[in-house]
């Protein structure tokens, strides 16, 4: 009952959503640089309900991905081949165009933000981050993705979404963050899709497909536990019954799982 007297101070307190697109939703992971047009297109319509500021981050699926285990790059910082570094760049910015395209297709006001602009190295630039819901708050929607980041001394890494979403956690503290996939939440036997409608200890799972080189599933869920420590109520849903992040953002019928941070607005 709080969490419905609180909205509207939500949105003049500028807290907001993060929502992080996995690569297995937007893109057909088994088949490498397959966009999933439709499943972006039904996702960016359903945000459509969304009246509160939010901001959008996805992953790399069989582009990303795709690229960086060809050239075997990871996420730690290395001198990789500069014909990779190129490769996966631009693999993202692709991705990021069609993201970019089906939202604004679906009448949304899409923002490109790519992590250069708030990651400086491995590092938040605070005082950026701290402008995102400014941006949010005028009806826009920023766009960020995982990415092929400049480390310095002639290194570069790869950056995971799922790693951005946790920094903007710890610095935004919003309201709550959503992990959209292609399964229905976290199970806690993927043989008989046992879903766990609460998590409260970290468990690991062994959802994850082969191409994966930022951590999956397991990554998610670490990083969405320290995230809910810090405050944030983390849900996991299907991306491929987009309502479900209608439902989750609303409070209402929600089906996935949840990790409840420890706010007072968290549902
Ligand atoms: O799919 C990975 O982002 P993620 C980005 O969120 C690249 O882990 C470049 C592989």
């Amino acid at each position: 009952m709080l969490g419905y007297f609180l909205k509207p101070t939500i949105a003049l307190l500028k807290i907001m959503i993060l929502l992080k697109l996995g690569g297995s939703v937007i893109t057909n992971k088994q088949k490498p640089l397959t966009p999933n047009v439709s499943a972006i297109k039904q996702i960016a319509s359903h945000l459509r309900k969304i009246k509160e500021p939010y901001m959008i981050v996805h992953g790399g699926g069989s582009f990303g991905h795709y690229w960086s285990v060809k050239y075997d790059m990871h996420t730690k910082p290395e001198k990789y081949s500069t014909k990779g570094v190129s490769v996966v760049k631009n693999s993202m910015v692709e991705l990021n165009r069609l993201v970019l395209q089906s939202f604004f297709q679906a009448n949304l006001k899409p923002y490109c933000l790519p992590p250069t602009d708030f990651i400086f190295g491995n590092k938040p630039i605070i005082k950026k981050i701290k402008e995102i819901p400014k941006i949010a708050n005028t009806g826009l929607v920023p766009i960020s993705y995982g990415d092929v980041m400049w480390f310095g001394k002639n290194k570069f890494y790869i950056l995971s979404g799922d790693r951005i979403i946790g920094m903007l956690t710890k610095i935004l503290k919003p309201r709550l963050a959503i992990f959209v996939t292609n399964v229905d939440g976290v199970y806690s036997d993927i043989k008989t899709k046992k879903l766990i409608r609460e998590m409260t200890t970290e468990r690991p799972t062994t959802t994850d497909v082969k191409m994966d080189v930022t951590g999956g599933m397991n990554r998610k869920i670490k990083e969405a536990m320290s995230m809910s420590k810090n405050g944030t109520s983390v849900f996991f849903v299907n991306g491929r019954i987009p309502q479900r992040i209608v439902n989750a953002i609303n409070g209402k019928g929600f089906e996935g799982t949840i990790i409840r941070g420890n706010k007072v607005w968290n549902i």
